[in-house]
């Protein structure tokens, strides 16, 4: 049993089902800021309207408020109490005016949770509860008001003062003051308030809805910042004229603003008409920016876009419903992507993902369905389940019901569900009446956690073959027993002699925990490409032999399923050499890796960025979940050798590959150039495993001769992990050249902290006293202890030094940001899957940061639900 003792007051489970409407609405809300970074006055005015017939009093969330006074319909009054930090004040009557005012000091709030300064820059965050930070309300998303807000500050450090909606007023307020007045017309929820206050400069664009409205776009930043605004631009105008396309979406203001900060605690946040981001996910040129970081930019501008109406137009009723906001838009902005591109490799990287952050998670002790029933902290639940997950399950209602009944749902639940809060329940609905198809059984996905494991046998005789499928979720915390989910499973066969289909791909719905589907006719041995494009999130557990998997690597005209193929391929190797405790080449599975990969790079027909994802070997953690025991020395031993072998065996290809990728001429950002840098990185890498003599030196020169980051940072990967010379004089100009750019900064201490060398925990401990380090700023601790936390091999390093260096920083950090501490916890959650020495080491250091003196409940949430 775990000591709580000396946790804070036990925090309080919040349960779905004690779900009840809210007492009081608060139509409209005018807000007065007296803006200063030591000391902002805040005075709100709600318009409160009691809901249905009860006696209860208006209760007003706060967390760290102190009301400086209280009046009623404009009479001060004294008959209010503060009960856990909420204001209590009772109300006769069903309608009236109560006006608040409250002090804050946002230069000290260093859990950039309500009002926060941020560079000398005072902007919000309130999602999910940070407004009752800024003043006290019902702060809960089914509480819907239009807003009205002022704001007054100096004007010389805060030229610029944004709030939602549209600007209305402005003007000189004396002493070096001015002010500035926004209104929005739209009820919003409290979560999506947001104002900025500073010295920006903007990126001005101009956007003409399908309805002929012309919207004006700005891109805030700091001046310095101006000219790495044009693809966060670009991307915008690109998103909102998809959203009109493909949903029939317009946007509703007449501005759309979004501002770049250089601390936060997320991507960005989707605040109504007055969008504030994460610079990293805005500012981008090519001499900064990899082209990951690029398409980063375009999907989160457009996911927050999106959110405009997955999110602002029809919200969430609880936060409970979260996924109904966020696994839309994820599914939405994943859509948009793929279109801008190519689809087959934005579904293999979104897989992949899936693969890295969700499948760990479903199979831990966090697991959650996508609709959740309890938390303790919801800032906990901003997960790969909520999001990717949650968008996966919107993905196959979509195959289930097809392209014109899917949007046919869309356009009625919003239409249905405009200006309200929604569920999930609501939005399944939709789609059930939209299409006539029922969805009983689908609604499990909602309801139950973990990853559906399928077992498919292909059995052929005599023109007849039969698949065998038999479908099992596992159990997770709380849910022991599960019940069969609807799977949606696109399968074609293929003839293993003529490497021709035989037949066209079909869809099945698998509802039973196991079916048989019948195939006649079929004269030749068949081959089974299954769950073709990933249809559904599952683990499929097929017998495959390495011959038909390098057979459909070959010939699968499904370009996700080939790739998979491949994947399984280099898996089944990998897992039988680490069984095997060999690392040697002779293993027979090498031969058929090899071969496969040979035959990939030489086919002409394949796009280049295609192969670049197709040759990439399984990462050493998803080598680890395929593992009853995770042995990390063993996996990293394996790995290493394969990647060997393939530099060494392949060598004249990597070369030839490496050759044709660089000759593509100078930096340009389009497809078939992001491909052919994606590729040259990948040849790189696998010349340096190689041993190749001349390997550091070749990386070196495409560090040095770079005109884009992409191959910059590439080159700088395959040097951090090696030991050529090249390595240290490569860290340090890359170092001196980017001192100045945070983003990049954090890109060097990335790429150490994600080093294979036996000597990166010590590096990492040297990082973590480096003047550039500082906890404070969230991306700058992600790119240090996050990046280091999933480098198996440092992180789960016998002696357990890895796990004390992450808790110890964790401890540190939550006293400064929990959200974000806690978000970096659970790679220590994980000890059930490795051997019985290190996960006494991980429960020690999980125990001990359940025992650190003033915990936040966002880590105690994680650290005691990761020891249950
Ligand atoms: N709704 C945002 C994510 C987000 C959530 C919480 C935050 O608080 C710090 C910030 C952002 C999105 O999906 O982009
Ligand atoms: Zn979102």
């Amino acid at each position: 049993m775990l000591d709580v003792q000396n946790s804070l007051a036990a925090p309080q489970v919040i349960r779905r089902q004690d779900y009840r409407p809210p007492d009081w609405q608060v139509p409209e809300v005018a807000l007065d800021f007296a803006l200063d970074p030591a000391a902002t006055r805040v005075k709100a005015r709600l318009e409160v309207v009691r809901t249905g017939a009860h006696d209860r009093p208006l209760v007003l969330d706060g967390d760290g408020l102190t009301p400086l006074s209280v009046t009623v319909d404009g009479v001060t009054i004294n008959d209010w109490r503060l009960e856990d930090g909420r204001l209590v004040v009772p109300l006769p009557g069903s309608a009236h005016v109560v006006e608040t005012e409250v002090e804050l000091a946002p230069e000290r709030n260093t859990q950039l949770m309500g009002l926060y300064a941020s560079g000398g820059i005072l902007c919000t965050q309130c999602e999910a509860e940070g407004f009752r930070r800024i003043t006290f309300f019902p702060d809960r998303p089914d509480v819907l008001s239009r807003y009205r807000v002022r704001m007054m500050a100096d004007k010389a450090r805060f030229p610029v003062l944004l709030a939602n909606g549209d600007p209305i007023a402005h003007g000189e307020a004396g002493e070096g003051r001015h002010w500035a007045e926004w209104h929005d017309p739209f009820p919003k929820p409290s979560y999506l308030f947001a104002l900025v206050a500073g010295d920006l400069a903007v990126n001005r664009g101009t956007f003409t809805t399908m309805s002929g409205r012309e919207v004006e776009l700005g891109i805030w930043v700091r001046a310095r910042d101006l000219d790495r605004t044009h693809h966060a631009l670009s991307a915008l105008k690109t998103s909102m004229a998809w959203d009109e396309r493909t949903y029939g979406r317009e946007y509703d203001l007449d501005v759309f603003n979004i501002v770049a900060v250089d601390d936060f605690n997320f991507g960005a946040m989707e605040n109504k008409g007055l969008n504030i981001f994460n610079s990293r996910y805005i500012l981008a040129d090519p001499d900064t920016a990899t082209d990951y970081d690029y398409d980063a930019v375009a999907a989160v501008v457009a996911h927050e876009y999106f959110h405009n109406w997955s999110g602002n137009r029809v919200t969430c009723r609880d936060w409970f419903q979260l996924s109904l906001k966020e696994g839309f838009t994820v599914y939405r902005d994943q859509s948009f992507s793929a279109d801008q591109g190519s689809p087959a490799v934005k579904r293999i990287e979104d897989v992949r993902s899936l693969r890295a952050a969700q499948f760990p998670e479903d199979a831990g002790p966090l697991a959650h369905p996508i609709r959740p029933d309890a938390y303790l902290e919801i800032s906990n639940f901003y997960t790969a389940t909520i999001y990717n997950k949650g968008a996966e399950v919107i993905r196959m209602i979509a195959t289930i019901l097809g392209p014109q009944a899917f949007r046919a749902g869309c356009d009625l639940y919003f239409e249905r569900f405009d200006g309200t809060a929604a569920t999930c329940e609501d939005f399944v609905a939709s789609m059930e009446e939209a299409s006539g198809k029922d969805l009983a059984q689908f609604r499990r996905w909602y309801s139950q956690a973990g990853t559906p494991r399928v077992a498919a046998t292909l059995t052929h005789e005599g023109g007849r073959a039969e698949l065998r499928l038999a479908q099992r979720v596992p159990p997770t915390p709380g849910q022991e027993h599960k019940e069969p989910m609807v799977l949606p499973l696109k399968l074609r066969l293929f003839g293993a002699e003529t490497g021709r289909p035989l037949g066209d791909e079909q869809l099945i719905l698998m509802t039973d925990s196991t079916e048989t589907i019948t195939f006649e006719g079929v004269g030749e041995r068949p081959v089974l490409s299954f769950n073709r494009g990933f249809s559904a999130p599952i683990v499929v557990e097929s017998d495959r032999s390495a011959a038909d998997l390098a057979f459909l690597g070959r010939h699968d005209d499904d370009p996700f399923a080939r790739y998979e193929a491949m994947q399984q391929l280099m898996l089944d190797a990998l897992v039988a050499s680490v069984a095997a405790g060999n690392d040697s080449s002779q293993d027979g599975g090498h031969q058929a890796v090899l071969a496969a990969i040979a035959d990939t790079l030489d086919d002409p027909a394949l796009d280049p960025a295609f192969i670049a994802e197709a040759v990439l070997l399984p990462s050493e953690s998803f080598i680890g979940d395929q593992m009853a025991v995770v042995d990390p020395d063993a996996i990293f031993r394996a790995r290493e050798a394969l990647r060997r072998n393939i530099g060494r065996e392949l060598e004249g290809r990597w070369r030839a590959a490496y050759d044709s990728a660089s000759a593509a001429g100078p930096y340009a950002y389009t497809s078939a150039a992001k491909g052919l840098r994606r590729l040259r990185t990948v040849a790189l890498g696998f010349l340096m495993a190689s041993g190749a003599a001349d390997a550091g030196a070749l990386a070196f020169r495409q560090f040095d001769d770079a005109d884009n980051m992409t191959d910059r940072q590439g080159a700088l990967g395959a040097l951090a992990g090696s030991n050529a010379p090249e390595r240290v004089p490569a860290l340090d100009i890359f170092y001196n050249r980017y001192s100045d750019n945070p983003l990049v900064l954090d890109k060097w201490f990335s790429t150490q902290a994600l080093s294979a060398r036996d000597d990166t925990l010590a590096a990492v401990e040297e990082l973590a006293r480096h003047p550039d380090f500082a906890l404070a700023n969230p991306n700058r601790a992600r790119s240090l202890i996050g990046a280091f936390s999933v480098n198996q091999r440092a992180f789960h390093a016998a002696s357990g030094a890895g796990y004390r260096f992450v808790a110890d920083q964790l401890i540190q950090l939550d006293r400064i940001n929990p959200q974000t501490a806690a978000k970096l916890l659970p790679p220590l959650g994980r000890w059930r899957r490795f051997d019985a020495a290190r996960a006494a080491r991980m429960r020690a250091e999980l125990e001990r940061i359940v025992k650190a003196p003033g915990l936040s409940r966002d880590m105690f949430e994680q650290a005691s639900k990761s020891l249950a």
